[in-house]
Order: C-alpha cells, then structure tokens, then sequence
C-alpha cells in the first residue's frame, strides 16, 4: 500500500500519556475518592441503576499495580459519526491490554453496535494496530449508528460475550451511546454476567462535556480543520473584496464547533443557535441582524465579509421550528401520498397554503423556493422533515439579499451583495489528529484499560486538566450514572447524560458576545492555517481556546 510522506511520519509519532500512566504497568495504582450521586433525579436514578449507582470516582496515580492479573479478552465497538482520534482510543487500550499481559486480546466488533449484535468482529494483532496510529477515520472497524438499548439486544450481546469469553466492552461514542453504555453496564451486572463496560467520549460535535468530562475526542481536530478552511477564505475574502461567505458548519444541534470556528477566526457573523432560542429570534430578525454588518461594512467600502451559520440553528428558531411541527403534521400518514400526487409545485403550495396556520404560511412565504421545496420533499422514513439537510448559509443569505433589496429602495444600503456558499463539515470528521487529539485519545484508551484492569463497571474513560501539557493531565474514572437526568425522549421519561449546550453566561460565548460588535463592523480576521504536528509546543499542542477560556 503507498502512503503519504505524513502518514509514514504519524505511524512513529509516540502519543504523551498523563504522567501517572507513564511509569509502565506495573507503577498504576488506583485511589478512590468519594461516592458520586447523579447531577438531578437521584432517588430515579438510582432506582434505575441499582447495581451501578453511587459507586465512587477514581484517578490513577503512581504506585504499585494492585489489579488482579488475571486474563482479559475486550471488546471494542466504535459508535456513530466519525471523530479524528478514535483509532488512537483503540491503540491506547491495545497497548496497555497488552503490556499488562500478553495472553489479552482486543476484539474490534464492526460497523458499530450492530457489530456487537451480529457477531462480526476482527481480532487485533500489533500488524492491525500499526497500521492505525496517529491516523484519522474509523475505518480500522468502522462505525455506525445502530443504538444498543433494548433487553433482546442486551440479551444477546451477552451471548456474544459469554461465546468469546469476553470480560468487558469499551464502547466508544456521544452522550446517547455513553447513555446505553451505562444501561448495558447495569444489565450486565444485573444478570451477572461478570462483563465490564467502559465509555469513552467522542463527538466533533462537543455536546458531550460536564463537570466531568472537560472535552469530547474529536472536537479539536474538527475545529482546527474547520477554522484552518474559514481563515483561508477570509483572506480570500479580503483579497478580492467582492464576496460575502456564508460558511455553514457542523453540529447537530449544538453550536460549540461554530463558536470555536469564531474565536479561532474572529469573522464578521456568528450566529449562536442557544441565543437565537433564548432571545426567541426570527428569521426576519437574524436576516437584519446579519444585513446591519453587510450594510455597515458597505458604506464603508467593505463589499465583502464572512458568517459562520452552525448547522442546527434553524431548529432553535421558534417560529422555524413551528412551521416544521405543522407539516409534519400536514403529511403525516396517508396524506403524504395525496400531496406527493399533485402534479406540480403549485398544486402542491395550494394544498400546503390550506393546511399551514396564518403564522407557519407567513414564515413560509418567506423562504427561497428552494428551501420550501427540500422541506415537502426530502424526508425521513418516518415522514418528518429532515432539518440536518436544510442548507440553512443558503437561506440565510437569500433572506438577507431580501432585506437588502428593501434597504436599497429606502436609500439606506448603496453597496454590492454577492454570496457563496460552503458547508464543512465532513472535511473534518476524518483527519489526522492533532497531536491533542493524537493524545487524548491514545490516554483515554490507555486508561480504559486501566479502569478494567481493576474492575470496574459502567465508568467513563475520564482524562482532565486538558489545557495544561499532557504529563498534567490527571487520568481516572467517574461512574457514568453521576452525569445522569431524566428527560422526556419519545414522550418517555428516560435516564439520559444531558447533552451539553453553548451556555450563554460560560467564558467562551461572553468573550464573543464582548468581541462581536467590533469584528462585524472592522476586518478582525485571524487565519489559524493548517494543524501542525511538529514544531513548538504552543503551535502544536495547544487545544482548543474554548477549554483555555474555560479553564482560565
Ligand atoms: P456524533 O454525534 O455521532 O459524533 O455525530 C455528529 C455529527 O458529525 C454531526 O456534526 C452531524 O450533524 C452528523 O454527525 C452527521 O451524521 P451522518 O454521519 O449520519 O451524516
């Protein structure tokens, strides 16, 4: 196979551990610290999770390896969307399965949790592993999103287990799959299987972070790629002085990554989904928020700038999300095929104009054809509109050419309004890992094996002290139960890890909300250029300036 000159450099790149997983196997030992309870709903919780509740927070540190050495077959899956560094989490926990005792395996179940049902798994052998470090993708056993959450499925992933004499999984995933992973650590416990489950947290999205967990995997390489691609295309912006850039950026519903993109590039537009819903913004009001900068700018010879749109902003907006609850409603059943009959668009905007509410049809009206049309047409097997898909730097830019149009015609706007397009968001999921990510995600592999070395069950991979260099980082383990609410999924009260939201009063978004003025107004542009793997610490290191404002 030929490989790229950096992919041959990045498989001799030896990922930093925290200092107290560095002394080799035999110098880790475990000190317990006290009994945790969930963050709310405890008396639910623990009721819930009667075998895994309350159990106490761990860290490593060094000192003499109390574990029982006995021998350990593991069993990996990886869980949903892609993550820079996931194949590190996997090399991490090889290496120290196998330096604790050579007689261990790693089963790596493929194409995610389905891997673990059907029994479809490869075993690792350090020719596998090589062949992976310090590299981007899951394609080493590749993911997927099935969930593992029902007692059949339970049920039989205990049979998989009990066939290969398997001693613990390590599932590998966001607040959903680490939700799961923590119900299939009580099942097991439960019905005594002896099966240990550890979680490691992963998303680009960065939704899954607490008082516990100071970062997901992946978030900052994703961002990094990202910010890396958005300076490129402010200088761009500022060469050429003609173009207005609508860059819309990945994140399910969370806007961590677009609020990281900002801080790193420092761009004319931001928009923040959390404060769109807190302020219950409009359309209309976001469309002259972000005509106010193309305007200001304008008339002082600025034909040009850069907004960064976080993909699920659409859904925080009210009156948005509306529209959207009422032609679900609308096809819901048989009448979808009755709407896909008409003939032509018109038929079809006649029938939706009688079935919407005033208020839906009014912010409807307002939407570019294009748009309205991707809401009737492209659905999800259930019927439902499939927000993800909406090109929402489209509509955004399409609604702001409106309001231009009518400030052209009151004399207040005398500029040119030219837009592109671009959405990143797969560009990011996938590549090298920063030597962070590199980092992080060989530590947390590392420590999960720990963590099952000395048996425990339904813990997360925890590695904390992140913004300081990685001999501080201080590795342990929480019971993932102590991040567990109930909330309302599905019109059920379900024991969930809360997914974690841009917070309006943390230090990330009041430092933007104190800068944002000025840079929709001046050219601020930061160009953060490409990641870099070798050189000075603090060019290739440093992580990410959320967690540094965080942890300041
Ligand atoms: P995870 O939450 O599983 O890590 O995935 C996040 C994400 O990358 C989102 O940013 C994006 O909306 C989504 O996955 C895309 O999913 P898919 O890979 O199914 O297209």
């Amino acid at each position: 196979m030929k490989l790229s000159p950096l992919q041959i450099e990045r498989y001799k790149y030896q990922p930093k551990l925290p200092a107290m997983l560095r002394n080799g196997i035999n110098e880790i030992s475990v000190k317990e610290g006290k009994e945790t309870t969930s963050v709310a709903d405890q008396e639910k919780i623990k009721a819930l999770f009667p075998n895994t509740y309350g159990k106490k927070e761990i860290v490593f540190e060094k000192g003499v390896n109390t574990s029982v050495n006995k021998k350990q077959i593991v069993g990996v899956i990886l869980s949903g969307g892609q993550a820079p560094g996931g194949h590190n989490v996997i090399c991490g926990l090889y290496d120290a399965l196998k330096a604790t005792n050579k007689e261990n395996e790693l089963y790596g179940f493929k194409g995610g949790p389905s891997g673990l049902i059907e029994d479809d798994y490869v075993v690792f052998d350090d020719e596998f592993i090589n062949a992976y470090r310090n590299t981007g993708g899951f394609d080493i056993i590749g993911s997927g999103r099935t969930k593992l959450e029902s007692e059949e499925q339970f049920a039989v992933v205990a049979e998989v287990c009990k066939k290969h004499g398997i001693t613990a999984v390590v599932i590998i995933g966001g607040d959903d799959s680490n939700t799961n992973a923590a119900v299939l650590a009580e099942y097991f416990a439960s019905h005594n299987t002896g099966v240990q489950v550890i979680g490691c947290p992963k998303t680009i999205d960065g939704d899954l972070k607490n008082e516990d967990i100071e970062c997901s995997f992946g978030f900052d390489t994703a961002t990094k790629t990202y910010a890396e691609l958005i300076g490129n295309i402010e200088r761009d912006a500022n060469s050429a002085k003609k173009y207005w850039h609508f860059i819309k950026v990945m994140g399910r519903s969370a806007s961590h990554v677009a609020l990281e993109c900002a801080l790193k590039t420092q761009p004319n537009i931001c928009l923040v989904s959390e404060e769109v819903k807190e302020r219950k913004m409009s359309l209309s009001q976001i469309a002259n928020y972000i005509a106010d900068s193309v305007e200001y700018r304008a008339n002082h010879g600025m034909n040009f700038g850069v907004a960064i749109i976080p993909e699920g902003v659409v859904e925080f907006v009210p009156e948005f999300s509306t529209l959207i609850h009422e032609i679900n409603e609308l096809l819901a059943g048989s009448k979808a095929d009755a709407f896909n009959a008409l003939p032509s668009w018109a038929d079809k905007y006649a029938f939706i104009e009688k079935g919407l509410t005033s208020e839906s049809m009014s912010v409807f009206a307002l939407l570019p054809q294009g748009i309205q049309q991707q809401l009737f047409l492209e659905r999800d097997p259930h019927g439902n509109v499939q927000v993800s898909l909406i090109e929402s730097e489209k509509l955004f830019s399409a609604l702001v050419k409106d309001v231009l149009v009518e400030r052209k015609k009151n004399g207040t706007y005398k500029g040119k309004f030219s837009a592109l397009h671009h959405f990143f968001g797969y560009e990011g999921r996938c590549a090298f890992p920063s030597n962070f990510d590199a980092d992080y995600c060989y530590s947390l592999g590392y420590n999960a094996f720990m963590l099952i070395q000395y048996g425990y069950n339904g813990y997360l991979s925890k590695i904390s002290n992140l913004s300081k260099p990685a001999e501080e980082w201080v590795a342990g383990g929480m019971p993932i139960t102590k991040m567990m609410n109930i909330e309302r999924r599905h019109g059920e009260d379900k024991p969930v890890i809360r997914k974690a939201l841009v917070e309006l009063d943390g230090k990330p978004f009041k430092y933007f909300e104190a800068h944002r003025e000025e840079w929709s107004k001046e050219t601020c542009y930061l160009y953060p250029g490409a990641i870099q793997y070798y050189g000075p610490r603090e060019v290739c290191d440093i992580t990410t300036i959320t967690l540094l404002l965080e942890q300041e």
